[in-house]
């Protein structure tokens, strides 16, 4: 290992066998962690990679989908060159093309359609992938469209929005500081494997761990000192449950709610109805546990709560429950403590590094004057009003109706159909397209619809700039070269923003003059990121300290945490409410005709969304898509482990194996999303959507099952 290390120190190919090991980053999962990677290469490709154990987020580790990136990587329909379609829509015949002629082509259509419908006709919607995102909204504004939109209508933006709603700012939970851990929908040993040994450590230290979970997981059996298991979206009334009880009892803090919180008295008379045994009626918890829950609070001097980006917003009630649940830190005066709920500005893509880039400068200089309002925003006026994009679970419907306006085009980068409540309907609408460009690492189902295919690259072939929480950041460099012709999907759209003709010079003039742009007030230039090996601390880092912002007044409209939200009351029109009201995820008729919940995307270790499936050495870990259902409705239905069993919803049937759990609640289906041969959005209703911010109700859909004889 010593040796190693020298030699990846000094960045020398070892004499013997030609391997250089090379740093990067895997950027498979989520942006808030990119593990730093030793890429082992020989002759210009990757042999082997590993966790860099000076990397500050990983220390050395990997998890199963980072131990993938090679065979991620060289997958076999990776996209090496620019393709036109020959055949027809979806029929995966392309033809390959030049650069040059992509440019042109895509120049040429794009600035037909907006000739013909306006600039708005064109939507640019990104997948999961986030590290281009400013420059790709910057580029849909300079082209004039206000539609930019991306996965984060459906991930994330709910819990933020319901930030947004109570303090103006998106917030952190201060871990490291706690004695009491509220887990709500907290399962990090499959979704975020760092976090976990960090909530292990704690709990050595004495702190107590509550987890708020409908099936039992690792999290359960291993951290929690008290495990609720709430039905499926039905956490808000769980939430208010436990606020009445903590009224009740007077375990609350009353001198901070006095002088930090707005609308206690309103809240405290609606939280009245949720006290005592009615939380069993409404959750399946039974009212002891509430109690205990609410000891365990009071008991606690310092509680910090699990920020979720989808279990708790995947509802139709998905951003009230969020709110329900972050209420509890106002009334304990947990908000801007140490060891409860910090704000945490956003340095750049989602992630809070403590230092403040010009990331939002940088795409609202380029907003679209007069333009019509991006999709989505009449349906959801609270999420247009907070995000200023496109609500994407609108699209399907907006192409295919073509009300308020027509949609004939979309340019993206890596969408995939199977993201969206109801996917087949997703797929008739790209059917019905004058023109779609995606462009993608693989050759994808969705791609396979697209007009023309751009080939992208991967983290590990290209540069980047990236933060880390703790004021660090990097700019990474490529550790192979791109495959085949493949490029990087920023070098691609500044490419394309000349042949287009935008006006946009600093668009025009590349990724790292955007990048200079970005960080232009930081103490630091791109030159001195390059030359880190792993991100470091830089001079800006100023580290939030507790109860700075609560003095100097939130960017709310009253200045306090608003548990009655002035923004919403001021905006009647919107039909939404001001108090973090709830109302249960399937209404009575639903239930009569579909008696269970289908929760579906829980995340599973080896699989990330779409991107995995196709790995084999990870697909064979689970190689079957199943349906967890539980021992007892299993024995009801005569199920036996394997047997195939038919899902049904209001928005279609799935034939799919099933797979019988002792962790999951009779009543309950658990699925993973994203599958070909099993995609469970296609039992997802297009118009179940939460009105807050427009996500699906991927996680609490009225269900029935029955054998497939
Ligand atoms: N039923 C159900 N549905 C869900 C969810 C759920 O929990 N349940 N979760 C929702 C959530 S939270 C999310 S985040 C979304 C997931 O959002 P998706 O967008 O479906 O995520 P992926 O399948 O990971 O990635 C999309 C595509 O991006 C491509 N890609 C990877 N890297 C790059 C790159 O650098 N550049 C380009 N151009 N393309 C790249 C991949 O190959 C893939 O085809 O799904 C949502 N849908
Ligand atoms: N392996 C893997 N990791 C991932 C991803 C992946 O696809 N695969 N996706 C990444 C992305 S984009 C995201 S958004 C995150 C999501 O990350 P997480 O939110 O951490 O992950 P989930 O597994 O969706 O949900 C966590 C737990 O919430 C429970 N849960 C489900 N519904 C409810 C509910 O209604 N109420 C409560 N209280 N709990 C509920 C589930 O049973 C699960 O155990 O994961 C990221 N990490
Ligand atoms: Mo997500």
């Amino acid at each position: 290992m010593s040796d190693l290390n020298a030699l990846l120190k000094a960045k020398i190919p070892c004499p013997e066998t030609g391997i250089e090991i090379r740093h990067g980053i895997c950027d498979i999962c989520s942006p808030s962690f990119h593990c730093g990677i030793n890429a082992y290469v020989k002759d210009g490709e990757i042999v082997k990679v590993e966790g860099n154990p000076d990397h500050p987020v990983n220390h050395g580790l990997l998890c199963t989908k980072g131990m993938s990136n090679r065979a991620y990587i060289y997958r076999e329909d990776r996209v090496l060159t620019p393709l036109k379609r020959v055949g027809e829509r979806g029929e995966g015949r392309f033809q390959p093309i030049s650069w040059e002629e992509a440019y042109t082509e895509i120049a040429r259509r794009l600035n037909e359609q907006k000739e013909k419908y306006g600039p708005e006709s064109v939507v640019f919607f990104s997948g999961y992938d986030k590290w281009y995102r400013m420059i790709f909204e910057r580029f849909a504004y300079s082209f004039g469209s206000p539609n930019y939109g991306s996965e984060s209508s459906t991930c994330f933006t709910s819990g933020l929005m319901a930030w947004k709603t109570a303090t103006g700012l998106p917030a952190r939970a201060d871990m490291g500081k706690c004695d009491l851990f509220l887990g709500w929908a907290f399962n990090g040993y499959y979704s975020r494997y760092l976090v976990p040994p960090n909530v292990l450590a704690r709990k050595e230290a004495g702190t107590k761990v509550i987890i708020i979970d409908p099936r039992v997981t690792p999290a359960t059996y291993k951290l929690a000192d008290l495990h609720l298991a709430p039905r499926p979206g039905t956490d808000g009334a769980l939430a208010l449950a436990i606020a009445a009880e903590l009224i009740a009892n007077g375990w609350i803090d009353k001198p901070y709610i006095e002088k930090y919180v707005h609308g206690f008295p309103e809240y405290a008379d609606y939280v009245r109805q949720f006290a005592g045994d009615e939380v069993e009626r409404l959750t399946g918890v039974p009212y002891a546990q509430v109690r205990q829950a609410a000891q365990m609070i009071h008991d606690s001097s310092a509680m910090c709560v699990n920020e979720s980006s989808a279990p708790i917003g995947h509802h139709k009630n998905g951003m009230q429950n969020y709110r329900a649940i972050m209420s509890l830190l106002a009334i304990t005066g947990n908000y801007d403590r140490a060891g409860g709920q910090m704000p945490a500005e956003h340095t750049y893509i989602h992630v809070s590094s403590g230092f403040l880039t010009k990331e939002h400068q940088f795409v609202d200089a380029a907003r679209p004057k007069n333009a019509p309002l991006p999709i989505g925003a009449p349906r959801f006026p609270l999420w247009n009003h907070m995000e200023r994009q496109m609500q994407s679970t609108d699209l399907s419907r907006q192409i295919m109706e073509g009300t308020p306006y027509p949609v004939h085009s979309i340019f993206a980068l890596g969408m995939n159909m199977r993201m969206f409540p109801d996917s087949p309907y997703m797929l008739e609408a790209l059917k019905s397209l004058e023109f779609f460009v995606d462009t993608d690492l693989f050759l994808t189902d969705t791609a396979k619809y697209a007009d023309i295919v751009l080939p992208a690259c991967s983290s590990l072939e290209r540069g980047e700039f990236k933060t880390y929480p703790a004021g660090r950041a990097i700019f990474t460099t490529p550790v192979i070269p791109p495959r085949g012709s493949a490029k990087s999907d920023v070098d691609i759209l500044c490419e394309l923003a000349g042949y287009l003709d935008l006006k946009d010079d600093l668009l025009r003039s590349g990724y790292e003059t955007c990048i200079r742009h970005i960080i232009s007030d930081l103490h630091i230039t791109v030159e001195e990121l390059k030359a880190f090996d792993v991100p470091k601390r830089i001079p800006d880092f100023s580290p939030e300290l507790p109860m700075a912002r609560l003095e100097a007044g939130l960017p709310t409209p009253t200045g306090k945490f608003e548990l009655k939200s002035e923004l919403i009351a001021a905006h009647p029109e919107w039909g939404l409410d001001a108090l973090p009201t709830y109302v249960p995820p399937v209404d009575e008729e639903s239930a009569r005709d579909f008696p269970m919940l289908l929760c579906a995307g829980s995340r599973i270790p080896n699989a990330i969304h779409s991107r995995l499936h196709d790995v084999k050495w990870e697909r064979a870990l689970r190689p079957i898509p199943a349906a967890e259902i539980s021992v007892q409705d299993a024995q009801a239905l005569d199920i036996q482990e394997g047997d195939h069993i038919l899902i049904s919803t209001s928005a279609g049937s799935m034939e799919v194996a099933a797979q019988i759990s002792n962790q999951v609640s009779p009543g309950q289906v658990f699925m993973f999303h994203g599958y070909r041969e099993a995609d469970v959005n296609q039992l997802i209703h297009r118009d179940n959507l939460d009105p807050y911010c427009g996500f699906p109700a991927f996680r609490s859909t009225a269900c029935k099952i029955a054998k497939k004889e």
